[in-house]
């Protein structure tokens, strides 16, 4: 029909003009690294055949039958020599699942693969998947790490939202078939925002985790934790320790928790990770870094205070208004690429360097904590540009 064949010449036009849309860097930035203009990824990328039904027949009107709600939170790796995001797609009926969508130089052109991952589930079903953290560790694997979320069993009946959160885990060796593995087991009642290291420690395998009491509430647990694994396949952590607590009034004074994977330099692991911090609009997430030894990955060597990056402009407006998250980073020679989503809606690429990372986490000072100090800290800074500027 006339009507068909017009919506999809549309429908098509709209979509290849924004796949393939350039994108642009927003200069000077901070001198740390690089917003770009565009989103890199966004609900609308969702190739068409996700979305519609192509049929005339049983479709006359071309509309969308399965709507796709929000991209966000992209695990990230280079693979075959294209940048991969393992991105978070949430359908409109809110469950999200994992998606690869590829681009040559990282920035722009992300297209999706044709279909999105079957994840297998292990004997208790997921209710909902997301925030895959995609980890090439030395055994030669890639890892998926994720948050895999049920109904917790001790909820009353009534009770339709309490939720129990644990850290999945899954592997590949080609980002489309995929092996489960046992769920992490800790010391803590509920997991979220686990990475793997990865290079083995001791022989073993090691975590990043964030224990939690409650689903949403870290309760006596929080911070970034560290914990060793004999067994990847059935993988416990005996013993978990905080390696990057929750402090009170600074960016992550409620929760906080690893992101990318951490990223191997010269001068130890540059850990890329999320704060959060309440206030009267609800929680505010930031991205914040620190460095790590790199003998030790567990003990913090440069520890910058405040934030990286902070929602800013439309990022701060989305699904969970006012943060942004990440989990994926990928470098290529120097090049950092940081994969963060905003808002809970779509994804963006924040382009650095390594040498622009370290620097920033060697020299941005330390949060002194009290304002007094603040104001101190930065005299010290204003004098001696002072002294340049006569
Ligand atoms: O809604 C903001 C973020 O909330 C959670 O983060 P955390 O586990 O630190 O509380 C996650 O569900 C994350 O996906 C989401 O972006």
């Amino acid at each position: 029909s006339n009507l068909f064949d017009e919506r999809m010449a549309a429908l098509t036009a709209e979509h290849e003009g924004l796949i393939q849309a350039k994108n642009e860097p927003v200069l000077p930035g901070n001198g740390i690294y690089t917003k770009w203009t565009n989103p890199v990824v966004t609900a609308a990328h969702a190739p068409l055949h996700w979305r519609y039904d192509l049929n005339p027949e049983t479709n006359p009107f071309l509309m969308e039958r399965i709507g796709v709600n929000a991209a966000l939170n992209p695990g990230a790796i280079e693979f075959n020599g294209k940048i991969c995001l393992m991105v978070r797609t949430e359908g409109s009926d809110r469950k999200s699942f994992f998606a690869v969508a590829e681009s040559d130089n990282g920035a722009d052109n992300f297209r999706f693969w044709d279909k999105p991952v079957v994840m297998p589930e292990t004997d208790r079903p997921d209710t909902n998947v997301y925030d895959m953290r995609l980890i090439k560790h030395e055994d030669g694997w890639i890892y998926g790490l994720f948050c895999t979320e049920r109904k917790d069993p001790s909820a009353p009946e009534h009770d339709t939202s309490i939720a129990e959160a644990q850290n999945a885990i899954a592997r590949t060796k080609d980002l489309v078939n995929w092996e489960r593995l046992d769920d992490l087991k800790t010391p803590s009642p509920q997991q979220r925002n686990c990475v793997l290291h990865p290079e083995f420690v001791d022989g073993k395998y090691a975590f990043y985790t964030r224990p939690q009491d409650g689903f949403i509430d870290c309760g006596s647990g929080g911070g970034i934790g560290w914990g060793l694994a004999d067994d990847i396949e059935h993988a416990v952590i005996p013993e978990e320790t905080i390696i990057d607590e929750k402090v009170y009034h600074t960016i992550k004074e409620v929760k906080n928790g690893a992101g990318c994977v951490p990223i191997k330099t010269d001068e130890g692991w540059l850990h890329i990770v999320h704060g959060v911090r309440g206030c009267a609009a609800g929680l505010r997430y930031i991205i914040y870094a620190f460095m790590t030894e790199l003998e030790r990955p567990w003990v913090p060597k440069y520890t910058p205070g405040g934030a990286l990056i902070v929602p800013e402009g439309e990022e701060r407006v989305g699904d969970v208004s006012n943060v942004v998250f990440t989990n994926g980073a990928v470098v290529r020679g120097d090049e950092v690429f940081i994969y963060y989503a905003s808002s809970d809606t779509r994804c963006h690429v924040a382009t650095s360097t390594l040498a622009q990372l370290v620097d920033y986490c060697k020299n941005a000072p330390v949060d002194p904590l009290r304002s007094a100090a603040c104001v101190q800290q930065r005299m010290e800074l204003i004098d001696r540009n002072l002294k340049l500027m006569k």
